[in-house]
């Protein structure tokens, strides 16, 4: 799963970093501990310990749940309640000892247990088989001419298949190696113009790197000296990614991906960076644009985008029917609508659900919101929407009917941030005396705005 020992770096964090041989030493040591488990979780903080602790759990065998470190209280308990790990890590101390040796677990061993969130109830855990993720980062290695000679560099966090299934695992079976940061277009650029041949982000850092750019011309030369920029967990607005260009002559990579699919679609190094499109299928995945009885819309119409082939999941963690559901004739149904072009080229143009929102490429479900904003005691009625935003893609609404006097909209927020998570918290409240609803008592979400 993994390159092999070396005295090549393979992850820096700030001052600290490991080269392969002591990832190995310190991974090796750590799953001689872990061995003979079923799932150990661990606080993603962003710190090298993480990723020691993620690559012994997956040398051990053992599937590894990554927890945000922010997660609230109602959150934490539901995931904790739901994987029942046998082991909680956090920061855990390196260790050099014994790199041992560990046979290679079956490619159906469930590696990744990421939480998700639907459009109603609590977040799904999405389990990832070994298979998944080997085959995905092949793919992409070839999709992207990513090789041993790359250094990553990426801000995001490690409880998502972003920035821990493809931006720490992808260079650590690549043998690259990968720097992370705390994100701003500065850090970022301070590591490209020092060696980092590529980066990955969310469109929310692109835009704050467009903003940066065109003010900062040493700043654009830092980026333009990149191999290769990748964009994805929400659509790059085209604005963006031409201000990007013209700044510093770097055409974004965009590509398509899932928590249960991993990244299905990209444009090629090589291919037509188009704005607004996410180009082909990665090797091995197949894509389908279909209607609502499942037959493919052809090119040029709206259709839902079905997956099939190695990258996908393997279940939602004690959810069959959860399962069961997100499939049709053995397809992924990924619930996002878009058209192909004659070329092939895929372009995403929405998702069918009014109740999932993409805020800063964090998925979240509006019902997850609503439920707890109406423990609230100040919250008669709620509806969660989202909105367009600038920076953010879309931006988190509650529209609240109050119980007695309008509640201050920060109570709110830090309501929602102390039980889920703090990315979940309304950027805005809006208060109204009635929401709109129809006969049968449904709220009309589509008038809200
Ligand atoms: C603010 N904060 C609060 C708060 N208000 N904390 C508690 N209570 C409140 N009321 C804190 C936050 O915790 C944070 O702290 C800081 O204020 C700013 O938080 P934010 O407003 O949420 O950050 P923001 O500036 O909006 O972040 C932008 C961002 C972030 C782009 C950096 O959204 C991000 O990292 N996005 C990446 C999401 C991602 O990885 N998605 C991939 C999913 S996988 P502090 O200390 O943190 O500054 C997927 C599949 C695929 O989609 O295809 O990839
Ligand atoms: P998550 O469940 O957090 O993994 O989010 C997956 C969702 O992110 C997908 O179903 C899409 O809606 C969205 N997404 C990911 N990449 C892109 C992209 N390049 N363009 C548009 N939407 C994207």
């Amino acid at each position: 799963m993994f390159a092999e020992p070396s005295d090549r770096e393979a992850l820096r964090f700030g001052e600290k970093s490991l080269t392969y041989a002591e990832l190995h030493q310190a991974a090796g040591t750590l799953a001689e501990r872990l061995k003979g488990n079923i799932r150990v979780a661990v606080w993603a903080t962003s710190t090298l310990e993480t990723c020691v602790s993620v690559v012994a759990g997956l040398k051990a065998g053992v599937a590894i749940v990554p927890l945000n470190p922010k997660l609230g209280e109602r959150e934490l308990e539901h995931i904790l309640g739901d994987s029942k790990p046998d082991l909680i890590l956090r920061d855990e101390p390196i260790v050099f000892g014994e790199p041992g040796t560990f046979d290679e677990p079956g490619p159906e061993t469930p590696a990744l247990v990421i939480y998700t969130s639907g459009t109603t109830g609590p977040p799904k855990g999405v389990v990832l088989p070994r298979r998944s993720l080997t085959s995905n980062i092949d793919a992409l290695a070839q999709a992207w001419q990513w090789t041993s000679g790359d250094v990553l560099v990426h801000g995001l966090p490690l409880f998502h298949v972003h920035g821990l299934g493809i931006g720490v695992l992808g260079p650590l079976r690549i043998g690259g190696a990968v720097r992370h940061v705390k994100f701003s277009p500065e850090a970022i650029g301070h590591e490209l113009a020092t060696g980092a041949t590529m980066m990955f982000g969310v469109p929310t850092m692109y835009h704050r790197i467009a903003e940066a750019v065109e003010n900062d011309a040493a700043l654009a030369d830092q980026f333009r000296t990149a191999r290769l920029l990748v964009s994805g967990s929400a659509a790059l607005p085209a604005s963006d990614h031409e201000r990007i260009a013209k700044a510093t002559g770097q055409g974004i990579v965009e590509r398509y991906g899932m928590s249960e699919t991993l990244m299905n679609v990209s444009v090629r190094f090589d291919g037509d960076r188009r704005p607004g499109a996410v180009g082909l299928p990665v090797d091995g995945v197949d894509v389908q644009v279909v209607d609502e009885q499942g037959h493919d819309v052809g090119d040029g119409a709206i259709g839902e985008i079905e997956v099939r082939g190695p990258n996908l999941f393997l279940e939602y963690l004690n959810r069959p029917d959860a399962t069961e559901a997100a499939f049709r004739d053995g397809w992924f149904r990924t619930g996002d609508m878009a058209v192909r072009d004659p070329d092939g080229y895929i372009r995403i143009v929405g998702r069918q659900a009014t109740d999932l929102i993409k805020s800063g490429g964090y998925k979240i479900g509006a019902g997850e919101i609503e439920n707890v904003l109406l423990e609230h005691p100040s919250v008669a009625e709620v509806a969660v929407t989202g909105e367009p935003d600038d920076d953010l893609g879309e931006r988190i609404v509650a529209w609240v009917v109050p119980a007695g006097e309008a509640p201050e909209p920060s109570a709110l927020r830090d309501h929602v941030a102390k039980l889920l998570s703090p990315h979940k918290r309304p950027r805005v409240v809006r208060y109204l005396q009635a929401l709109p609803r129809n006969e049968m008592g449904k709220v009309l979400k589509r008038e809200l705005s």
